[in-house]
């Protein structure tokens, strides 16, 4: 039984719906030891902010420290495990049907069993060529292999030899298509909205809360700190990922 008492009202909403859509951001993953966004500046990149780093400007300046910030977070979250957050997607996507959308490039959803219709921006375990697009595996990808320097130079495509990049949306560029309209379309074909762990101030992401109000769908927020959006929703749950989400499963009676 879940020490954070759900409201009779919340309560009916989990129990009643039967098309979930989950929007998560990188307060899902805090609990898992992942720094969100706004603190993911620890120890080594802590001079950094991350708005910079994460923009096409900072890596032609310079690739090499780009290239070694998403090694070091890759292998950050290669060390890290789903949380009872993470779980309780899972298991509620076993009894209703349940649409993921998130900003994480991590993919602790995933290593929870769920499945993932749109990873907004991207993926940490995706790299490409910045130039012809190529999916990139090679072995000196691999974030084990990353270490603790500033900087690493790039692997190089084998197709047309220009560098490889990580397969992240950065800040000025597009999401893209298929997985934005997927999401756009999760937002508003489903009878409950789950917003989680985000500061809900990164766009398009944001608006996809938005839209599903603007749908007059029910929109549960669960952030221990209020957002911009916490004054529209339909039910502002202040706690973390970790302790709201099986606590909404709890009245999420099992399907058949
Ligand atoms: C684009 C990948 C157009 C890389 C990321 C409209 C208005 C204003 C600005 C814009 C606008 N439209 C576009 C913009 C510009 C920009 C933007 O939104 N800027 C912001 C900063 C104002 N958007 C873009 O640039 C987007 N692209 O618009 O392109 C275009 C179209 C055609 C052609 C050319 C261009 C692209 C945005 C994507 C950028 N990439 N990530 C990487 O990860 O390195 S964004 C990155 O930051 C994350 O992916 C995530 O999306 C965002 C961080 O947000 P959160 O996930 O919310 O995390 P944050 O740390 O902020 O907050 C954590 C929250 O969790 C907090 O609220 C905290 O209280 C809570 N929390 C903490 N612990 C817990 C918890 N919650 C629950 N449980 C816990 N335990």
């Amino acid at each position: 039984m879940s020490e954070f008492s759900i409201d009779p009202a919340v309560a009916a909403l989990a129990r009643d719906a039967f098309w979930v859509t989950v929007c998560s951001g990188a307060g899902m993953s805090a609990e898992s030891n992942v720094p969100t966004f706004r603190d993911a500046e620890t120890g080594l990149w802590e001079r950094f902010d991350p708005t910079e780093l994460a923009t096409p400007e900072a890596w032609s300046a310079d690739p090499a420290l780009v290239w070694a910030w998403y090694q070091w977070r890759a292998r950050l979250v290669r060390g890290a495990r789903p949380n009872a957050g993470h779980d309780a997607v899972a298991e509620w996507a076993r009894r209703r049907t349940v649409t993921v959308v998130t900003q994480n490039v991590d993919d602790l959803h995933e290593q929870a069993g769920s499945e993932v219709t749109a990873h907004l921006h991207g993926s940490l375990f995706a790299p490409r060529c910045s130039n012809c697009w190529l999916p990139y595996s090679g072995t000196d990808a691999d974030p084990d292999r990353a270490t603790e320097d500033l900087h690493v130079e790039p692997p190089t495509c084998p197709r047309c030899l220009s560098p490889v990049r990580p397969g992240v949306v950065w800040f000025g560029e597009p999401l893209p298509p298929d997985a934005w309209d997927r999401a756009a379309d999760a937002a508003v074909g489903c009878d409950l909205l789950v917003v989680v762990g985000t500061s809900n101030l990164v766009y398009p992401a944001a608006s996809l809360p938005e839209r599903a109000l603007a749908a007059g769908i029910p929109v549960i927020e669960i952030n221990p700190d209020p957002t911009p959006l916490s004054s529209a929703v339909t039910h502002f749950l202040q706690t973390t990922a970790g302790i709201g989400l099986p606590a909404l499963l709890e009245h999420v009676p099992p399907a058949g």
